[in-house]
């Protein structure tokens, strides 16, 4: 019944579009009396916002997990800028006072070594043969030449032998040991004999045994017990 009536004025209102105001009142009147039969659905509108998280059966937070490997050393970073020049006025005199006193001592020690090689009659590219004249165990003439960063002498060939002859007053110890093998001399820095000048009949392990070597004022060489007391002479190198 009241479908008939409204019907008009329902399409009316989608017709004619442009009287507004017919159609507000339209709406108005549809309303509230019911404007008849509702149109076709229409197309779906858009997607709405994402919802609020549910308020269910939601677990509790696990503990935190096991910590990681530690991660690899990065490259170095860059170079940094350049400091800025010194301003330690103090520390800088203090550098040249050194730097002065080193001068100094350079040329006392140049000094002192010409007038010690003119002493010893020390010969260029020769070594120096040194003694102090004492008679000593083998054990105390190595520790007397290892404090002047020298070594027992060691006559490599006759002009060494002649040399060490000059030096000494006495028999005297030569670096020279078979303490590692019987029978088996070798120089105490290390190596087998370069040259020998035993006496007659030398070495000849004597008695309770003789392990090292003297040089006998003469200039041959006799095996003797190391415990026993001979000269210290020590070798520098050339
Ligand atoms: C000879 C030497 C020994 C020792 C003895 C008294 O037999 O070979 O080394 O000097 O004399
Ligand atoms: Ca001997």
């Amino acid at each position: 019944m009241f479908l008939s009536s409204s019907l008009p004025v329902f399409l009316l209102c989608v017709v004619t579009a442009s009287v507004a105001e017919v159609c507000e009142n339209a709406e108005k009147t549809c309303s509230v009396v019911n404007c008849g039969t509702p149109g076709r659905d229409g197309r779906d509108g858009p997607k709405g916002e994402k919802g609020e998280p549910g308020q269910g059966l939601r677990g509790l937070q696990g503990p935190p997990g096991k910590l990681g490997p530690p991660g690899m050393v990065g490259p170095p970073g860059p170079k940094g800028a350049k400091g800025d020049p010194g301003s330690n006025r103090a520390a800088e005199a203090k550098l040249e006072n050194l730097e002065e006193e080193i001068r100094i001592l350079k040329t006392q020690l140049d000094h002192l070594r010409k007038l010690q090689i003119f002493s010893l009659g020390k010969q260029s590219g020769k070594k120096l043969f040194v003694t102090n004249g004492e008679k000593m165990p083998f054990s105390k003439v190595k520790a007397l030449c290892a404090g002047f960063q020298a070594s027992v002498a060691m006559p490599r060939n006759a002009q060494e032998n002649q040399a060490i002859q000059k030096v000494a007053t006495d028999s005297a110890f030569l670096g020279i040991t078979d303490e590692e093998t019987e029978g088996q001399f070798m120089y105490v820095t290390g190596g087998r004999l370069a040259y020998s000048n035993w006496k007659k009949d030398e070495p000849n392990n004597h008695g309770s045994g003789e392990d090292c070597v003297i040089l006998l004022k003469d200039g041959l060489w006799n095996d003797i017990s190391c415990s026993s007391s001979f000269q210290a002479i020590c070798e520098l190198p050339a």
